[in-house]
């Protein structure tokens, strides 16, 4: 589906605004220290563009910010996704695979958003959309306990959760948004009770790690796959937490009994496989969590560095 395969749109979002954990907002720059860009460019063989510098969209933060319903630091999650919908919709636009790197899951809004969009305009297709998580970040600002967007992503993403006011999301319109019937979940152990009640009013396809255990993984990402169905464009948005806190504990949200590394590579990688990919987000790293082990943020970034490269085709003999 890409016009130019080896060109990578780079869109890094030093965003925490989502949840109110602060550190998340470090995790760009401590991918890049870590030589992610530089890996992707000499070893995978990618012409980068957009990869000089990590955003933080401050200028479009507002100073006073209280809640709407129930959501915490709504204009800021809005203004910022809006922003990130329209530099991921630049490099779609072109024909270039996008890798985001988060942030927190919020930001997830604007990718998906800008992919949907420039996928529509550019190929007439619709986007499919893999979600790998621990939680199912469903949640409208009505179900939510939290009032923390990045619980709530796919839900605005869906249509399920709407607002007529721009500042609040209103920006969204049915060229941004997905199908439930084109989201898969991977991953999940920690879903809300309300979440849980939307997952199945809507028939949404969702792979526990009941589930993985149940099968294998490589058995789960043939049904996923095949659940998306050949040949559609898939944007992969992989919550670290999705992994297990053995593997990547400096997140916001851990949740034990999750996927070995080697699960989440391989679901990059089958993805990657599929030939299918147009866009890949890697969020919920937060370098200032579980450092006092130290080794935890490194770990931690380490992983996600792995998970990138995986869902970049680094594994290909
Ligand atoms: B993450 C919870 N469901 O809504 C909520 O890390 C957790 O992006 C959301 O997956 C976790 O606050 C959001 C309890
Ligand atoms: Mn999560
Ligand atoms: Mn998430
Ligand atoms: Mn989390």
């Amino acid at each position: 589906f890409l016009s130019q395969p080896q060109d990578l749109g780079i869109v890094a979002v030093g965003f925490s605004g989502g949840q109110p954990k602060p550190g998340v907002d470090a995790a760009p720059a401590a991918l890049i220290e870590s030589g992610l860009l530089t890996q992707l460019r000499d070893d995978l063989g990618y012409r980068l563009h957009g990869h000089d510098a990590v955003h933080s969209f401050s200028d479009v933060v507002p100073a006073q910010d209280p809640p709407h319903r129930g959501m915490k630091n709504p204009r800021a999650v809005s203004a910022v996704t809006r922003r990130i919908a329209e530099q991921v919709y630049r490099h779609a636009k072109e024909g270039r695979l996008v890798l985001t790197l988060g942030g927190d899951h919020s930001i997830a809004i604007g990718t998906i958003a800008g992919t949907a969009k420039a996928t529509r305009e550019r190929i007439g297709r619709d986007i499919a959309v893999i979600w790998v998580d621990a939680h199912a970040d469903i949640n409208t600002p009505e179900t939510s306990g939290s009032g923390n967007v990045h619980g709530m992503p796919v839900s605005f993403l869906t249509g399920l959760a709407r607002d007529d006011k721009e500042e609040f999301f209103g920006w969204l319109t049915d060229e941004h948004r997905v199908s439930v019937k084109k989201l898969v979940y991977i991953g999940l152990r920690d879903v809300d009770a309300g979440e849980k009640r939307i997952l199945r009013e809507n028939g949404i396809k969702a792979f526990s790690m009941f589930d993985i255990d149940k099968h294998g993984i490589g058995r789960v990402m043939e049904m996923a796959l095949a659940h998306i169905g050949n040949d559609t464009p898939i944007h992969l948005s992989f919550d670290v937490d999705a992994l297990d806190p053995m593997w990547a504990p400096s997140t916001g949200t851990p949740v034990r009994g999750g996927l070995t590394l080697r699960e989440g590579d391989f679901i990059c990688e089958s993805v990657h496989q599929t030939g299918s990919l147009v866009a890949v987000d890697l969020v919920e790293v937060n370098p200032r969590l579980a450092a006092d082990t130290d080794l935890g943020a490194h770990e931690t970034v380490r992983a996600g560095c792995s998970l990138v490269r995986c869902a970049l085709g680094e594994s290909l003999l």
